[in-house]
């Protein structure tokens, strides 16, 4: 495991925990020291494949992809297309993909096959959000980290990108059941693209929690927030961008104010998998009721939703979900190259 000198970090030589504690010095950290004060080993930088490292050393454009989706959101063999596509498809846009997730104990950006492999079968692997990392560290489990678990890693690594499908909102039917993706894109200053929250989601409500955290939302080529399923909610945006370079521009305003948010961008799903609002309406209220009947709580409830959602929908959801997976991929890979471009 590599240690790093703070966020601009250097890319150490990776030392295991054991080793770095008898020979190594300790590192300063550029955090401020009541971060640091008790972490006498300094800030964990995840490990990273040497590809990616290799990326990351030249500036190159590097994009985070979260592993919830793929054992957790998408049953096999769906989630095994799920991590082609979306690879294939940063690639295709010239940067380098990075899926992130804990690998027994680990917090990785990357995964190896074997790993992969593991990841896809779902195999005692569990759903980790930014609180469950410690525990899912010390007890050397895998974990599939979703999008606030995501992007507490895409911060050690500065990580500027990262693509998923949809985020966690405001549910509708729990009071107080929050996803802590909202609070993590309040706090951690990277670009997240998608198709907006999930159409299991309270939206409206969603929005407003974006709005009072100050996580900016713009539309990529749209004027409403899309409604994952569906191309449209009705729910209109205060920004919208048509190209990268655009994002990319809005992006470095934004951090030359000193904005720690995340930048939200959403796209709808592509046009020719968008399910009609009636439908997904229909199943998703269904879903809901199913779910009150089968008592499912906290983070139960995502995966159960999405699942009865693919089941009364006959798998359409799950064709739309692989579409709008692979498209936000390619936008953000986009967007990743064009910060790499207009430096200026
Ligand atoms: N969107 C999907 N599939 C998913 C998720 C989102 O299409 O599996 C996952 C993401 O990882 C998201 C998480 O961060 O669900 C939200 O879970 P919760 O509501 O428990 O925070
Ligand atoms: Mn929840």
């Amino acid at each position: 495991m590599a240690f790093a000198a703070g966020r601009r970090a250097v890319h150490a030589a990776a030392v295991c925990i054991e080793t770095h504690r008898r020979e190594a010095p300790l590192l300063r950290s550029a955090a401020p020291a009541h971060y640091t004060a008790d972490v006498p080993h300094g800030i964990l930088r995840p490990r990273c494949t040497a590809v990616i490292e290799a990326a990351l050393a030249r500036g190159g454009a590097v994009v985070a992809l979260e592993s919830s989706v793929l054992a957790q959101g998408l049953l096999p063999p769906h989630n095994r297309e799920a991590a082609v596509r979306m690879q294939r498809a940063v690639l295709d846009a010239g940067a380098t993909p990075a899926i992130t997730a804990v690998v027994r104990g680990e917090p990785v950006l990357g995964l190896d096959d074997e790993a992969l492999e593991r990841f896809l079968r779902r195999d005692g692997v569990r759903k980790v959000s930014a609180r469950d990392l410690p525990f899912a560290m010390a007890s050397g489990a895998d974990g599939a980290t979703t999008v606030a678990g995501t992007l507490a890693l895409c911060a050690l690594a500065d990580l500027p990108v990262f693509a998923t499908g949809g985020i966690g909102g405001v549910h509708r039917d729990a009071p107080f059941d929050e996803s802590a993706d909202l609070v993590e894109l309040a706090r951690t200053p990277t670009i997240v693209v998608c198709a907006g929250a999930k159409s299991i989601l309270d939206l409206p409500a969603t929005l407003e929690r974006l709005e009072t955290l100050g996580v900016p939302v713009v539309g990529f080529g749209c004027d409403e927030l899309p409604g994952f399923f569906t191309t449209s909610t009705g729910l209109r945006l205060g920004a919208r961008c048509d190209t990268a370079a655009d994002i990319a521009r809005a992006w470095r305003a934004h951090r030359s104010l000193g904005r720690t948010t995340a930048m939200l961008v959403v796209q709808p799903p592509p046009a020719a998998f968008a399910l009609s609002a009636s439908l997904v309406d229909a199943a998703t209220d269904a879903a809901l009721a199913a779910a009150r009947v089968a008592g499912v709580r906290g983070a139960a409830v995502t995966p159960f939703l999405l699942a009865d959602v693919a089941a009364r929908t006959d798998g359409r959801s799950v064709a739309v979900n692989l579409a709008l997976l692979e498209a936000n991929a390619a936008l953000a890979g986009a967007i990743a190259v064009a910060l790499t471009e207009g430096a200026a």
